[in-house]
């Protein structure tokens, strides 16, 4: 990324009115260095630590930073939603998050800072899917299922719907409703603004994968996303087969909303969801070929775009097959063969519907 090219500079009046947020747990290792770098391009730095036993919070204050300390641990997302809140309350117009392990180069803020200025009602993410190599393998797969999955919802194509690294315009969040926690809320944001009709635009961003530690459990985290995913687009789609024209159905009364208010009546209505997403997917495939006469243009997402149903239900039906095939990969490799059948299969069952269509 050529910093040269920036309008943007620290002082600039724009600049000035963004806060950069950081959630950090346990990440003493690497906060003074992201917070002290962070710093040579805006002016006002908040880390939230949630109970970290490490003495996070003493440095990132140390190097700089407003620190936000929570008790006890709460998990990325309620972090987040508690320093948006903040800079609202401070009087910042957009947020720019980065992560306190050293994954995101601070001297790409520039980059999202002038991204705003030109759009600056959009989201802005940095996008890590040009470095292919540098990103492990499993990563870098799942990567591209959520992209399938989340840009369908979002509306919209989004090259990496997984990076932490984003820009955010505080109007846009205040106006959304935020019921999930942990690793999903970020999702949760870019479906929801996404569906409301809010532009997410993608940057380049280096891959950074070092060995400072993950909080993500993979089974567990990638299964809450799951199943907010899979039940956002399943109600989405129940609306849209029935509406013309509107492929924008995000509103204060999503039922994600209403069940999310409750977190197990929202772990029990996802679960219910998931178990019957594939049929369920054949008949909104049946609706889709069969009511376009009657509610002209339902499904207004898709057919705007050109996008194929058929494709959907084949990818919905292959998720099974996904998790056997990692389950058989983790197996083998666990006796010493290494089989990589699922990159090819992931590129072909989950492509990038907006470009090939
Ligand atoms: N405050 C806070 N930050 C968290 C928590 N979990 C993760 N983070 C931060 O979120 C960022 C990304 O988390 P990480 O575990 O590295 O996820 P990964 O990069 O997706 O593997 C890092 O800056 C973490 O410090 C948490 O429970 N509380
Ligand atoms: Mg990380």
């Amino acid at each position: 990324m050529d910093n040269n090219t920036n309008t943007y500079r620290k002082g600039h009046t724009v600049a000035s009115q963004i806060c950069v947020v950081i959630p950090a747990y346990n990440a003493s290792k690497t906060i003074n260095d992201v917070v002290t770098k962070v710093l040579k391009h805006v002016s006002h730095v908040v880390v939230a630590d949630d109970g970290s036993t490490d003495g996070t919070a003493e440095i990132a204050r140390k190097a700089g930073a407003d620190v936000l300390t929570i008790g006890r641990n709460r998990g990325k997302g309620h972090v987040l939603k508690m320093l948006f809140q903040k800079s609202v309350e401070d009087g910042f117009d957009a947020v720019i998050t980065i992560d306190a392990d050293g994954q995101h180069d601070p001297e790409e803020i520039p980059s999202f800072i002038d991204a705003h200025i030109l759009h600056p009602g959009d989201i802005i993410v940095g996008s890590r899917m040009h470095e292919q190599e540098k990103i492990p393998r499993a990563r870098y797969n799942s990567m591209h299922i959520a992209r399938f999955y989340i840009s369908l919802a979002a509306n919209q194509f989004i090259d990496d719907t997984q990076c932490g690294y984003r820009l955010y315009p505080l109007s846009l969040l205040n106006d959304l409703i935020l019921t999930t926690e942990g690793y999903i809320t970020e999702t949760e944001i870019l479906i929801k603004a996404g569906d409301k009709g809010t532009v997410i635009r993608c940057i380049d961003s280096k891959a950074i994968y070092t060995d400072n530690g993950s909080h993500y459990r993979p089974v567990l985290d990638t299964t809450a996303i799951t199943g907010f995913v899979l039940t956002y687009l399943i109600m989405k789609w129940f609306k849209e087969g029935f509406i013309s024209d509107r492929p924008f159905t995000y509103t204060h009364n999503n039922i994600m909303n209403l069940t999310g208010k409750h977190k197990i009546i929202s772990i029990f209505f996802q679960a219910i969801i998931v178990v019957i997403s594939i049929p369920v997917c054949s008949l909104y495939f049946i609706e889709y070929l069969t009511m376009q006469n009657i509610v002209k243009n339902n499904f207004a997402s898709l057919r705007r775009r050109g996008i194929k149903f058929s494709k959907i239900v084949r990818a919905s039906y292959m998720l099974p097959f996904v998790l056997m095939i990692i389950i058989g990969e983790k197996t083998a490799s666990i006796v010493g063969i290494e089989i990589r059948s699922i990159d090819g299969f992931i590129k072909r069952y989950y492509p990038d519907l907006w470009s090939r269509s």
